[in-house]
This record gives C-alpha cells, sequence and structure tokens, in this order.
C-alpha cells in the first residue's frame, strides 16, 4: 500500500451557503475548490451540484456543466453522487451517469440520516449498478453501516465486478443513524471488505480526525471535505476545502503514504484515463 488516495468531498447537499459561505456551489468556486485541493494533496473529487440557487440539484444541465468545468480545472478523477439529497426519485439518481463521469457513487443501503430517510432499495442498487457496468462508470461503494457490506457481497455475487475489476469502498462513519466514528466499527467493517478491495473512510463532524488515524493504520485511504466535516477543531470552521485536504496531505505524509496523484488513482481505481484530445491536423 505505497500512497494514501485522498478524496474531496468538498460541498454535499445539506448544508446551506448561507450557514457556510466556504461551500462551493457555483461553476467558479467548485472550479477553483478542484484546483486548489489537487494542489493540496487530492486526486479525486466526490461532487453534489447546486442550482443558481445554491439548492441541490440532479439536473443534467448542471451536472455536465460541473463534470465539464472540474475537467478543465484540474486532474481529478471525477466522482458524481447518485446518492443527491434525501427524497431525490431512483429515476433521477441513475440519469446522473449521463452527464458521463468517470466515477459515481453506489451507496449500499437504506440509512436513517437524521430525521429523514435515505432510502436505497435493493433493486434500486441492482439497477444503478448495472447502468454503471454498461456504461463503464466507476463506483465507489458509500457503505454507512456494517450490514450495507452484506449487501455489496450480494450484489458483486449477483451482477459480477465493477468496470475495471477493482472494488473500491468508501466507508461514511457517524451519520446519526449510521455506523459510529469508531475504532471498533471501522475494524469490524474492514474485516467485511471483499477480497481485494481498498477501502476510504470519512468521519462526519467530530469523527473526522479519528476516523483518519484508524483508517491511516489499517492502510486505508481518506475522504474530507465540508460535505463531512465543517470546522478543524471545536469552534473552528474550516476555512475552506484545501484546508481539510492539506491536514489529509500531512496525515498521509506522516503514515510514510503520501497522497496518491490522480494519475495514481486512476490505475489503483480501474477509472480509464482521461481522453486527450487529438492534436490539430492529426484527426485524418
Ligand atoms: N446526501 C446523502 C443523502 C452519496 O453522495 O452518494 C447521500 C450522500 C451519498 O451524500
Ligand atoms: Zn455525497
Amino acid at each position: 500500500m505505497a500512497g494514501t488516495l485522498i478524496t474531496v468531498a468538498p460541498t454535499g447537499a445539506e448544508t446551506a451557503k448561507a450557514d457556510v459561505p466556504a461551500l462551493p456551489v457555483t461553476l467558479e468556486e467548485l472550479a477553483a475548490t478542484a484546483r486548489a485541493c489537487q494542489a493540496a494533496g487530492a486526486a479525486m473529487i466526490h461532487i453534489h451540484v447546486r442550482d443558481a440557487a445554491a439548492r441541490p440539484t440532479l439536473e443534467l444541465g448542471y451536472l455536465r456543466e460541473a463534470v465539464a468545468a472540474v475537467r478543465e480545472a484540474s486532474a481529478l478523477v471525477i466522482q458524481l453522487s447518485t446518492g443527491g439529497a434525501v427524497g431525490d426519485s431512483e429515476a433521477d439518481r441513475i440519469a446522473v451517469l449521463d452527464a458521463e463521469p468517470e466515477a459515481a457513487s453506489l451507496s449500499c443501503g437504506s440509512v436513517n440520516f437524521g430525521d429523514d430517510v435515505f432510502v436505497n432499495r435493493w433493486s434500486f442498487l441492482v439497477a444503478l449498478y448495472t447502468a454503471m457496468q454498461d456504461r463503464g462508470v466507476v463506483p465507489e461503494f458509500e457503505v454507512f453501516d456494517l450490514g450495507q457490506l452484506s449487501t455489496l457481497h450480494r450484489l458483486l455475487d449477483r451482477c459480477g465486478p465493477p468496470p475495471g475489476g477493482h472494488v473500491h469502498c468508501d466507508l461514511v462513519m457517524g451519520v446519526p443513524g449510521g455506523m459510529p466514528g469508531t475504532l471498533p466499527a471501522l475494524a469490524a467493517c474492514v474485516a467485511a471488505l471483499p477480497a481485494g478491495a481498498s477501502f476510504s473512510a470519512t468521519g462526519v463532524g467530530r469523527a473526522s480526525l479519528p476516523v483518519a488515524f484508524a483508517t491511516l493504520a489499517a492502510g486505508g485511504h481518506l475522504r474530507i471535505g465540508l460535505e463531512d466535516t465543517l470546522s478543524v477543531a471545536p469552534g473552528q470552521p474550516a476555512r475552506d476545502n484545501s484546508q481539510l485536504v492539506e491536514r489529509a496531505a500531512t496525515l498521509a505524509h506522516l503514515a510514510l503514504r503520501p497522497p496518491l496523484t490522480p494519475g495514481e488513482a486512476r490505475v489503483m481505481l480501474g477509472v480509464r484515463p482521461v481522453p486527450v484530445a487529438a492534436p490539430r491536423g492529426a484527426e485524418g
């Protein structure tokens, strides 16, 4: 395990721009965030898109613009969220793939989400996963609780391996309603991963640092960002996403597993290389 994949989740669907001005919600803010976070050590970006009023949206036009803007501003692996916001329709969540990302999240089960329920029915998981297989979009399997790893095994048994052949999971720990951000919970999940799978983990709120330390010790990778964590210490709001990525990169260096480049992350995840435009005049 030579390096650390750092994924930045810069926006999410739960926090209002009015409450957290550092949240990137416009195309310009998203592009600048991608650039700064790549410079700080991120290799992948997990994107939730906002509309002109800064509300979460799965509208295809916004998604396509976000993919184009991040692709132009950075070399980051682009992973679109298919989780969206609680209550988004299954059809809209599958249609996210029409924006042609390289990768996309796939949540492995339903979970209480604060006072809401984040619904992921088995039939929806199969439909979303097979749509990813058909289009060559590499999934990141989001796991909010231990039992969802059993569902992941069932999905792989039923439908076969993902595009690229490698299974990568993200343990989302500390959601009110999901598993806690603790070492025993992390260890239980790591023991239940499919053979050969890699994993990252993210701790929501105050679970951020304990989960990061435990994950590095377990050979895992890091996800960080304002989607999950709004402060760097109690009472100290994060300046922006790149500050959180810088801190993750510092931890990765201390662990002697420096951040992977986007190119190295593509190899690890089995994501196809970004198409390089042919030089002018070379088309024929
Ligand atoms: N916003 C949450 C309801 C994902 O991006 O795939 C779901 C979520 C998971 O954030
Ligand atoms: Zn998300």
